[in-house]
């Protein structure tokens, strides 16, 4: 089913004349890297073709990456093939005029509770977008060339994705992935120092909001960052929503919430966890992504409440089956 997909993408690409990348809006490192990677590729691989990268946003962390050239025209559209990846959703896509493309292609390995594009190659256990593009390129290496900086751009977004390798959905598929991009000689020790430094400023606020982390009754760990702390310590909203990774490490805290107040009355609430599963309970509050790390928005701190009060009843009732794990 998915090698007669990959086939059928493989096709099309190699039918179209023009390509057009796009993925989701505040993309992370996946997001960044899958796009860029298979845009380096196409352009190495068919200098005739022209080959776009087209999103609304990008992210600062990921800048180091390299420049992702020049937007189409619209009037490029109506004859383009445009391949999103990484984006569960239509409504998440950073490019409002993928709709109006000849044809839509979805790679993706969020949960698939939204389908969409005329071609969808959806592999929900995949560590990471990034790792999806590179298999890819492995099954038609006959027909496509690597570059070095398509390959530190899909390397970053293997890395990130995947927790550095830790997270659920790393298998021998992974490594094997991750170990043909290492054949491109990248910068390693460039590439973690631009991914996992923080400036000293971020370092001291991580130290004085650990001290905020609070747990509920059964141990779910959440932090709330208002947007009158943000704009006091001049965090960008992407830097607020980073203390999710404060809480990875505590022993029974098998889930962790980090509600961000966005600048109009939404709350972004970024859901983590380890055994027990919260997809679903993001699904509730206009979420989703994936088993162990989800994104959701509320609209009020009762709402908020609400949510972390259903995480404490998933936990103490996953707990009651799961008394072993930490
Ligand atoms: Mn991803």
């Amino acid at each position: 089913m998915n090698e007669q997909i990959q086939d059928q993408i493989m096709a099309a690409i190699e039918a179209a004349k023009t390509i057009i990348i796009s993925r989701h809006k505040r993309p992370d490192g996946d997001a960044v890297g899958s796009t860029l990677g298979l845009f380096r590729i196409l352009k190495a691989s068919f200098p005739e073709k022209r080959v776009f990268l087209d999103n609304e946003d990008y992210a600062e962390y990921t800048a180091f990456l390299g420049d992702e050239g020049p937007h189409p025209a619209l009037e490029d559209y109506p004859d383009a093939l445009v391949i999103v990846i990484d984006t569960g959703t239509l409504e998440r896509i950073s490019n409002p005029r993928v709709t109006i493309a000849k044809t839509l292609i979805k790679i993706d390995h969020h949960i698939d509770n939204h389908p969409f594009g005329d071609l969808s190659w959806v592999e929900e256990e995949r560590s990471s977008a990034c790792e999806m593009i590179v298999s890819f390129f492995m099954r038609y290496e006959d027909r496509l060339k690597m570059t070095k900086e398509a390959a530190e751009a899909l390397y970053a977004g293997m890395v990130t994705d995947s927790g550095r390798f830790r997270y659920r959905g790393t298998n021998s598929d992974t490594m094997t992935a991750a170990a043909r991009l290492l054949k491109e000689d990248i910068d390693m020790e460039r590439l973690y120092a631009n991914l996992y430094m923080d400036d000293f400023r971020i370092v001291l606020f991580n130290a004085r909001l650990t001290e905020k982390i609070q747990r509920s009754d059964h141990g779910v760990a959440w932090l709330w960052v208002s947007k009158e702390l943000r704009e006091t310590e001049g965090l960008s909203l992407e830097e607020a929503s980073n203390v999710v990774s404060l809480m990875d490490s505590i022993r029974g805290s098998l889930i962790w919430l980090a509600f961000i107040e966005n600048d109009d009355d939404s709350i972004r609430v970024r859901l983590r966890s380890r055994f027990v599963e919260v997809e679903a309970l993001a699904g509730r509050y206009h979420g989703g992504g994936h088993a162990c790390a989800s994104g959701a928005t509320v609209y009020s701190r009762k709402e908020a409440m609400a949510l972390l009060n259903d995480a404490d009843q998933l936990l103490a009732d996953f707990r009651k089956e799961h008394p072993e794990y930490l």
